[in-house]
């Protein structure tokens, strides 16, 4: 079965992501989106919740299967017989960065990362700008999924 490995931070997941993953369940016969659990980083939804989230709104694929993990992408890939990564692409300053990443990933382990263009509609989202806009009242909508976005109103008006 040929399996590609979708990392992020998903906090939360936003339609720029889902369009990554959706494109790459019809490349591979499984697509595992794997939400990394980093204690060090602030984030506003538990790693559980941001697992629920994604499943919830990848259900209609039938070949994305959502984990969580912690340490090295590439011990997961290991342990999870997983040769290829995906990364979405949404400029040149991304490129930069995930270069490095998807080098010393594959010296690492010989795990290849696989880098997607962004969807143009989505190029300037990011999960972080989404919070700032609903935390100041912006509307969201056709950004992120009609479930996150009503997560995010929830979340950030207890907050404030
Ligand atoms: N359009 C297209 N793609 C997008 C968009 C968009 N609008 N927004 C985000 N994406 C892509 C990102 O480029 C990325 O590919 C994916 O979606 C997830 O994005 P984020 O922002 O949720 O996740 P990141 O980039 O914070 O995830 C970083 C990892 C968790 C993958 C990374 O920190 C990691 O691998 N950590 C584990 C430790 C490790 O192995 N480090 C590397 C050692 S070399």
């Amino acid at each position: 079965m040929r399996r590609v490995l979708c990392p992020g931070s998903f906090d939360p997941v936003t339609n720029g992501h889902l369009d990554i993953i959706s494109r790459a369940s019809k490349l591979y016969d499984e697509v595992v989106v794997g939400v990394l659990i980093n204690i060090s980083k602030k984030s506003l939804f538990t790693v559980d919740e941001r697992v629920e989230m994604i499943q919830e709104v990848t259900k209609e694929y039938g070949n994305v299967k959502v984990d969580k993990f912690h340490g090295l992408t590439v011990d997961y890939c290991r342990q999870h017989g997983i040769q290829v990564i995906v990364r979405g692409l949404r400029a040149v300053s991304d490129f930069d960065y995930e270069l490095q990443i998807a080098q010393m990933n594959h010296r690492m382990s010989g795990v290849e990362t696989l880098f997607m263009a962004t969807n143009p509609l989505y190029a300037f989202l990011s999960s972080s700008l989404m919070k700032e806009v609903v935390k100041y009242g912006g509307d969201v909508s056709g950004l992120v999924p009609e479930l996150v976005q009503q997560r995010l109103v929830e979340r950030l008006r207890e907050e404030s």
